[in-house]
């Protein structure tokens, strides 16, 4: 042990100093953060070279099962508690050799990461989830090259919310963003920010770190528009380049009418107005012109469209393929404009494959809520277009087709083919530790509600053993689904095969067991009295540590409140 240590330790030091001095050059140029840590001090060495390559906590973690000792490990300090004890030879040994790995592992050889999000698509609108109107065949090609996963959930049943649970990893109502962002005076009117607070950890920000090339084209919606002028872009979270809509600021491409006036009034960016039917057109040519440029080192991509939210405008000659559908205008629009999605995103799943990236990349493809549930549909005498494969809700409802998405990962080689995951529950909150664990770059672990799930993305069926929460509709004003039956109280928690949901002052309790059916229409509150009991405890202290109001919240309850915020709220 001794020998073999003596070895690790000088091939260590000669490769980490001369890792050390490169990165000390690009920090020089301005290329990466400014280096921290000491050079000749063999645990500052270590300290220094799993910041750079991202791998000290998993490192650890990966430790704590092994050697008891590293459960010392804290995220504030990225050690453990006694360092005397990480010098130890076969702590030493252990690490300096999972570093030296990750040392040869550079940043060229990471997996590129394309994530594709799908605005108000439902549950049961892909043909490979079972929708037998139309046929996705290029998004079925990507399921039938890799997982699809039939519990996956994003955080929220409204757009931003649920953006701001993939970008920050953590429950959205954390950030005091719970419904869409609108206009100063109507986020005020509902405690909530304008935009989301730059100084959160971001997933792109991490990617960015580490060396990727990072992109978001499409939809933002986590602040600007309307009358807010002062969002930050989102270079401000680690994109490198952007363009974005009318709910966001920056460069931007507007469809005409509505929204896209204001957004016009605020500046700050390239306008350029064009068709809403061209949209994903534009914003794929950007992403594979962006593919093509980065192909040689690893990127970070958004690709989140306006489609398939309503209004709709479809090519017309697109209408025509749909014509069976015309008995609801509303349908047969939407398959139009699903149908176009879908060459769109072909073009950009053609592009990868065709500069041989596919064994580089993993392609992800979700949407961020349920189909749309506006009432005017049933006024019109039409059910509102959008599936939910049965499931109960739609758009702003708790209930699982408010909530519950479509998921596909396809990286091939790694990715099996052709997978249904049927059983492991995934959520948008955990998809930022998840793709920083898949490419081997550090995520900021200790403050995410989100948990790595990396072994369901590469086709095995892992339990998920953390609750998620929801929360929506906090009062009367909140967006409901047209119908009554849709719509749910406003907390949520999902816990194994139990789900509960019930209202902030503890009625309207409902109790669900998925292991017989995903309906929510036998409620087993009354039936299940402990287990009810235990998860509406659960979620009222949930609840309890949510902040409710701008500065009020923290003030009363400090500890409550995450690092970041506390800072803002006093200064
Ligand atoms: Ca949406």
């Amino acid at each position: 042990m001794n020998g073999w240590s003596r070895v690790s330790r000088a091939s260590l030091l000669s490769g980490v100093q001369s890792r050390f001095s490169s990165l000390q050059q690009a920090a020089a140029k301005g290329h990466c953060p400014p280096i921290a840590g000491k050079p000749l001090q063999f645990s500052g060495i270590l300290k220094f070279e799993a910041r750079a390559a991202g791998c000290l906590p998993q490192v650890l973690h990966q430790d704590r099962d092994v050697f008891p000792y590293a459960t010392g490990y804290d995220a504030e300090s990225e050690w453990p508690a006694d360092e005397s004890v990480l010098r130890s030879s076969t702590m030493i040994l252990r690490v300096a050799l999972t570093l030296l790995a990750a040392a040869t592992l550079g940043a060229a050889d990471r997996a590129n990461i394309v994530f594709i999000f799908i605005d108000d698509m439902g549950y049961g609108d892909l043909s490979c989830y079972g929708n037998t109107d139309i046929r996705t065949e290029n998004i079925d090609r990507l399921a039938d090259e890799g997982v699809r996963f039939e519990q996956f959930y994003v955080a929220s049943p409204i757009c931003s919310p649920s953006r701001v649970g993939i970008t920050t990893g953590r429950f959205p109502a954390r950030h005091m963003i719970h419904s869409f962002l609108n206009s100063r005076k109507r986020n005020k009117e509902r405690g909530m920010r304008d935009f989301l607070d730059p100084a959160v950890p971001a997933v792109a920000r991490s990617f960015q770190d580490a060396g990727y090339a990072t992109a978001h084209f499409g939809k933002w919606h986590m602040g600007g528009g309307r009358d807010v002028d002062d969002a930050p872009l989102p270079q401000a979270y680690g994109f490198d380049e952007s363009l974005v809509s009318f709910e966001g600021l920056g460069d931007r491409i507007l469809p005409p009418g509505g929204l896209s006036e204001q957004s016009k009034r605020l500046g700050r960016g390239t306008i350029r107005e064009v068709p809403k039917h061209e949209m994903t057109e534009i914003y794929v040519d950007r992403a594979i012109d962006f593919i093509q440029r980065n192909r040689e080192k690893p990127f970070y991509l958004h690709v989140w469209l306006n489609d398939v939210h309503d209004r709709f405008f479809p090519k017309p000659e697109l209408l025509e393929k749909f014509a069976r559908f015309a008995s609801n205008p509303y349908r047969q629009q939407y398959f139009a404009v699903m149908d176009e999605m879908d060459r769109q995103l072909g073009r950009l799943f053609t592009e990868v494959d065709a500069l041989g990236l596919a064994e580089k990349t993993i392609l992800v493809l979700a949407s961020d809520n349920g189909p749309t549930a506006w009432r005017r549909y049933y006024d019109e005498g039409f059910d509102p277009p959008g599936k939910t494969n049965g499931l109960r809700g739609r758009k702003w409802s708790l209930y699982e087709g408010g909530i519950r998405q479509p998921l596909i990962v396809r990286w091939k080689g790694v990715t099996p083919v052709g997978v249904t995951n049927a059983t492991t529950v995934v959520s948008g909150v955990d998809l930022f530790p998840t793709f920083c664990s898949l490419a081997g770059i550090e995520s900021p672990s200790g403050d995410l509600d989100g948990v790595d799930m990396s072994a369901a993305f590469r086709g095995e069926q892992p339990v998920r053993r953390r609750a998620l929460f929801w929360e929506y509709g906090r009062d009367p004003s909140y967006l409901r689904p047209g119908l009554e039956s849709d719509r749910s109280p406003a907390l949520a928690v999902r816990e194994g095969k139990w789900k509960l949901l019930m209202n902030p002052d503890g009625t309207g309790v409902e109790l669900y067991d998925f292991s017989s059916g995903f309906a929510e229409t036998s409620n087993l509150a009354a039936t299940k009295p402990d287990i009810a009991s235990r998860l509406k405890d659960a979620l009222s202290e949930w609840w309890r540590s949510v902040p409710k109001a701008m500065g009020s919240d923290y003030e009363t309850n400090p500890r409550r409140a995450p690092r970041y915020c506390l800072e803002r709220a006093f200064i």
